[in-house]
Formats: C-alpha cells, structure tokens, sequence
C-alpha cells in the first residue's frame, strides 16, 4: 500500500510523467473531502475516534473519506484501522496507510499528499478539536480560503480540559519564538487544520519537517505564497493520553524552529 513515502514525497519532481503515472495508481475514489489521521500507538483510543468521525461525516453534503496514517507504531494501531474499516458500513470509507518515515510531519505529510479531493486537512486522534469545527473549516473554503487552522489562542478560543502547566509553558515559549515566522497566527500547533488542495501542495512540497513542528513551516510557505489563511477559535480539550513527549519532541520541536529560521531567513 506504501508505494511513496516522504522522502520520495520530498525529492520528486512532481511534474515528470512516471510521477504522475505512479500518483493515478495511487488515487483513492474521488471525494470533496478527505481527513487524515496521524495515529501513532492509537490502536485504544481510535476506534471511538473513527466511528465518531464517520458518523460526523455521513451527515454532511460533502462526500468524504477518512484516511488513517500510521507510522512506526509499536501497538495495533493498523491492524484495529484496518478491522474497523471492514465493518464500517457507513458512506464515509476508511483507508489506511504506511508511511516510511518517522514522525507526525511525515505522517501528515503523507496523507495529505496522496489524496486528490478538492479539499483536504488532518486532525489528531483525540478529538481534542470538536468535529463540529468541520463545518465552519469547510464553510471558509468553500468561500475561497486557502487554509482554515484551529486555535486555542485568538479570542473567542476556550479551555474545556487545558494542558497540564509544563506543556502550558513549553507551548508559550514555542508562541513567542515562532511568532516572528508566521505573521498574525496566534496557534501554530492545533491540531486541526484544513486545506484547499491546490494551495496545500504548493506549499507542502516544500516542506522538509518530519515531527510535530511541521506545522510552522507549512504555514510558513503558506502565507510566503499569499494564501489566506482563517483562524477558528476553538473549544479545546485536552486528550487524556498525549503521544508528545515533552522533552524529546518538545527539543525536537524547538531544534526544528531554530533550523528553520536558518534555511528560509
Ligand atoms: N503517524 C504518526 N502519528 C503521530 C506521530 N506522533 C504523533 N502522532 C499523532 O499525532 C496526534 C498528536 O496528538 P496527541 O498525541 O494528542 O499530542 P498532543 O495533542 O500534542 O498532546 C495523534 O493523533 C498522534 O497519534 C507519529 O510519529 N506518526
Ligand atoms: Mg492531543
């Protein structure tokens, strides 16, 4: 099912036939919608996520997919998507996919990537985002946004569950740097954010951020081609159990930033 992974994602030349060939092989039924699903050790929490989602979905005008992105987990994470997705009876498929690279940028990435819908985007598997956000997401692009991004910072946003005080911090200090990068973005790391495709993959190719920073450098190349982009003041509650872990991805996440400022001044 993997036949192209980030770092092909990443070193393409995205015009040549053979790539073009490869990516018709790759195309899923045609929809108005596809979500993707970063799931790394989700094989516990996901199956309420997915039924939640699909029932969310069945309910709209937009056809829609799900697409489950799993990379390196260590639990059944692909095996319950992949059950689920046999039973599901519902208008709204569920695939899933691999990804050879580590990481959630990469996973995102991924999926993000090899779908054709017209409109595209992901959300983590908590559901800390209520789903309803869909609708005021898909409402703005319809009407010609380019980007539609959750925020647990511009007014209006609220706290159902907040973090506990160390990713309260960390997340503050991770604000402030990356202010400066992306222009008018009071939250660069909620995990939901919707796309039109178009848009989307001008900027994603050029993206080279595998973790959970990747966020910041596709808004980045966002905003540098003019898109607009609309903040969603969300409800936000934090999951129960976070894949983040704060030391390692937090430092990743910062080298990630630092390194940006480096390549794209
Ligand atoms: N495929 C994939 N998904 C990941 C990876 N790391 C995190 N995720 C997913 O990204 C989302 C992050 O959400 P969560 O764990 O709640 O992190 P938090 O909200 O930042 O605390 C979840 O859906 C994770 O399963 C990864 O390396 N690969
Ligand atoms: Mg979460």
């Amino acid at each position: 099912m993997d036949l192209l992974d980030s770092d092909s994602i990443q070193k393409t030349n995205w015009g040549s036939r053979d790539v073009q060939r490869t990516i018709g092989s790759l195309r899923r039924s045609p929809v108005d919608l596809e979500v993707v699903i970063p799931a790394y050790n989700e094989a516990e929490r996901i199956p309420k996520t997915l039924i939640q989602t699909v029932d969310f979905l069945a309910c709209h005008k937009w056809s829609s997919r799900v697409v489950v992105v799993d990379n390196g987990s260590v639990d059944e994470t692909a095996a319950v998507v992949r059950r689920i997705s046999g039973e599901n009876r519902s208008m709204v498929p569920i695939s899933v996919v691999g990804c050879s690279r580590r990481g959630k940028g990469a996973a995102v990435a991924r999926g993000l990537l090899s779908g054709t819908s017209r409109f595209t985007g992901f959300f983590d598997a908590d559901l800390a985002t209520p789903l309803e956000t869909l609708e005021a997401a898909m409402d703005h692009l319809e009407r010609g946004a380019a980007a539609v991004i959750a925020s647990r910072h511009a007014p209006g946003s609220t706290f159902v569950q907040p973090q506990h005080l160390g990713r309260r911090v960390g997340g503050t200090a991770f604000r402030v740097l990356t202010r400066s990068k992306v222009k008018g973005i009071s939250d660069t790391q909620c995990g939901f954010k919707f796309f039109e495709r178009d848009a989307l993959t001008a900027a994603m190719v050029q993206c080279r951020t595998t973790g959970f920073a990747f966020d910041v450098e596709l808004l980045q190349w966002l905003q540098r081609s003019g898109a607009d982009i609309v903040e969603l003041p969300v409800a936000w509650t934090d999951g129960e159990s976070s894949t983040f872990r704060p030391f390692k991805d937090g430092a990743a996440s910062f080298a990630s930033v630092f390194q940006l400022q480096k390549v794209t001044p």
